[in-house]
Order: structure tokens, then C-alpha cells, then sequence
């Protein structure tokens, strides 16, 4: 499966390639980063800026100390009050592949602001997508419900090619878990923003084809990212779109989901059993109805997450990269929120 975009494996490339060289003014400047995250992590991030960019001063939130140095902010949520508390910050990377965890408008417009990629994370995405989607199509979510209620019974075996799996994003990890579910025989398909020609799946764009989409999708994974325009799209008027008993994997955002929308759709029969990864809400309540659904299962947003090893050793490498004044991978487009 080939795309018009390089994705992953340019991706995995960059990271390995040599060290630039740090030319010019700033070769001579010390770098400081500051990092606010999970402090455990942030130990394993210290130990690794320490092998693999000793001339910078990794600084562990709130102890950074002169906040002026600072230029690099590594973190999951920066400091409301950003501007004021880094007043010389150039790029904030974020800690996940997400970035709707950011308030953008508070972030000023001159700091470039950067995702993670990580391809071990794509790994771990294309994991889970697969274990969902056949668990899916294996009717998993109804056996472990029989389990629970002490039931022994038996359902029809449906082959991979009459399952047709499609996916909303197509980005890093939709293209990922397209190839890796293309081996089972499913039928693909894979809606965008932009048009796309991706070998062996079919490709839909934009608003005006997403009925289109839909109506061929038993299986749908919602694999995008949460902006203005994608929040709420997995609704009763989505679903009303599904074929009847369609079958739903979310594993982009909570926000994503109408969640009341969703225990209509499974009622009705509309939507026949789902997986979630996330929930609007992080973590639920302990009533929350979706947690004890027999035709929903539910994991802690664990769908994949970013090894601290390998994800210091890539903002080491960007730091690098921005220094010498080399365009760095990542870098979200402000305008559309991811
Ligand atoms: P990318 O930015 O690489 O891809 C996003 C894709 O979504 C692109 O194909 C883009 O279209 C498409 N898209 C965006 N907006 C729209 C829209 N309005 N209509 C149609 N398509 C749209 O993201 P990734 O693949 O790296 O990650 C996707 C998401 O996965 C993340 O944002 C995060 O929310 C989630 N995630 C979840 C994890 C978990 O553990 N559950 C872990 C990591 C990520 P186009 O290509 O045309 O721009
Ligand atoms: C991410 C996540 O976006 O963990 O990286 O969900």
C-alpha cells in the first residue's frame, strides 16, 4: 500500500539520520528545555537529553530556573499563562501525537508548536486497531458479555472480505493500520480532509463525500484528530448513515463521540456492538453506562502512547534540527488544528 505522502517511513528515517551540526550564532547559546509531564517519565527524559544532548540543561518543572533561558517546552499541557511564564519559548512539543489538549490561541503565534511521531507509537496504534477490528468482526464484545451472564452460544462466521472496514483519518496512524489490516482481506475504505490515492482502498474527502463513505462501512474507526470540525462527528446522524448493525472502533478522542447518541444507535440495533479507547470524560465515572455495556467494551485510553526513551531521543534530534535551522517534522498548521 502506497501513499502520495511520505508518512512513517520517512519518519523512522529522519530519526536515524546524523546529528546536524550546530552552525552559527547558536551554536555558542546554551539551550534550555524545560518539561512538564509526568515527573517519572521526566527522569528517564533527563537521562536520555543527558546522553544525547549534554549541552543542554533539562529543567523538570516548576524547577526551571531562570525562566527567561528557556526556549524549548516539552510538555502535555504548557502553563496557562505561557507567554508571560516562558517569555523567550521558540517550540513547545507536545508529549502526544494529539494536540487538542492545547489551547492554540494561548500559545503565541511566533513558538512553532510540535507533535509527536514516533513510530513506536504508530506500532502500538496498529496493534490495537487490529485487535479491535477483528475483535469486531469475531463478535467479541457479545462473547464476553455470554461469559459474564453465563451464556454458551453461538454466532455465524462472517469472512474478512464481506466485512468492509473503513476508516475516518488518514493521516500517520490511519495510513498505518490501513496496511496492516489490508493482510486480513478486509474491503477498505478511508475518508480525509484532502483527497487521497492510496493502493488497494478506496478514498473519500471532505464533508461532501462522507454519506458515501459511511454507507459502505460495517466496521468504522474513528482515527482523527479533535478540531472544531471533528468534534462530535461520531453521532446519531453518522450512524444513521452506517449500514444497520455496523460495528464502531474509537480510538481517537472522547470528544469524537456522542456518547448518548452512541447508546441509541446500540438500542435500536443501528450500531451493533463498539470499542472505545476514549471517553469524553477521562477517566469515567464508575456509573458511567458505557462501562458496563454488554455490547461495548472499554479500555483507559491505552490504545498507544509514547515510550519516554524514544520519544526524548526524537526532541533531542529536533532541537538539533532547530538549531541548525532545519525544518523540523511535526510542526502542526495552526490554522487547521492539527
Ligand atoms: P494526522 O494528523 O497524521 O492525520 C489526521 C488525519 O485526519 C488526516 O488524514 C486528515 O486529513 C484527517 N482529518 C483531519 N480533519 C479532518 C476533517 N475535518 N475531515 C476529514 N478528515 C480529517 O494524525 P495521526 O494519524 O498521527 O493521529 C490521529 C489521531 O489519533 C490523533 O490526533 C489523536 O487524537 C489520536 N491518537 C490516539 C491515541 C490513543 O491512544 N487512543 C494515541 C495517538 C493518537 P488530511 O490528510 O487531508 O489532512
Ligand atoms: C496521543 C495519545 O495523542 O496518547 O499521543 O492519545
Amino acid at each position: 500500500m502506497s501513499q502520495s505522502t511520505g508518512t512513517i517511513a520517512s519518519e523512522i528515517q529522519r530519526i536515524g539520520e546524523p546529528r546536524p551540526s550546530l552552525g552559527g550564532r547558536d551554536a555558542l547559546r546554551p539551550i534550555a528545555v524545560a518539561y512538564k509531564s509526568d515527573p517519572v517519565r521526566g527522569a528517564v527524559w533527563h537521562e536520555m537529553f543527558q546522553s544525547q544532548l549534554p549541552e543542554a540543561s533539562f529543567r523538570i518543572w516548576p524547577e526551571i530556573g531562570i525562566a527567561e533561558e528557556v526556549e524549548y517546552l516539552v510538555a502535555w499541557v504548557p502553563p496557562p499563562d505561557l507567554e508571560s511564564a516562558l517569555p523567550n519559548l521558540k517550540v513547545l512539543f507536545s508529549i502526544g501525537a494529539g494536540i487538542d489538549q492545547l489551547n492554540l490561541d494561548a500559545i503565541p503565534p511566533h513558538v512553532k508548536v510540535v507533535r509527536m511521531l514516533d513510530p513506536d507509537l504508530t506500532r502500538g496504534m496498529v496493534e490495537y486497531a487490529t485487535l479491535g477490528v477483528l475483535a469486531l468482526h469475531r463478535d467479541l464484545p457479545h462473547f464476553v458479555a455470554d461469559q459474564q451472564a453465563g451464556r454458551w452460544s453461538h454466532r455465524s462466521l462472517h469472512r474478512a472480505v464481506e466485512r468492509r472496514v473503513g476508516i475516518m483519518g488518514l493521516g500517520i496512524l490511519g495510513h498505518a493500520v490501513a496496511e496492516a489490516l489490508q493482510t486480513f482481506g478486509f474491503p477498505l475504505r478511508g475518508w480525509s480532509a484532502s483527497p487521497k490515492t492510496i493502493d488497494g482502498m478506496q478514498t473519500f474527502a471532505g464533508l461532501k463525500e462522507l454519506g458515501a463513505f459511511l454507507s459502505g462501512c460495517d466496521i468504522l474507526i474513528c482515527l482523527l484528530p479533535l478540531t472544531d470540525e471533528t468534534r462530535g462527528i461520531l453521532c446519531r446522524a453518522t450512524f444513521e448513515q452506517l449500514p444497520m448493525g455496523a460495528r464502531l472502533l474509537n480510538v481517537g478522542r472522547g470528544g469524537h463521540l456522542i456518547e448518548d447518541d452512541l447508546i441509541a444507535a446500540l438500542a435500536s440495533g443501528r450500531i451493533d456492538c463498539a470499542i472505545l479507547d476514549v471517553l469524553q470524560d477521562e477517566p469515567p465515572a464508575a456509573d458511567h453506562p458505557l462501562l458496563r455495556h454488554p455490547q461495548v467494551i472499554v479500555t483507559p485510553h491505552i490504545a498507544s502512547t509514547t515510550l519516554p526513551q524514544a520519544a526524548a531521543q526524537r526532541v533531542c534530534r529536533l532541537i538539533e534540527r532547530h538549531r541548525s535551522g532545519l525544518p523540523m517534522e511535526g510542526v502542526i498548521d495552526r490554522r487547521r488544528g492539527y
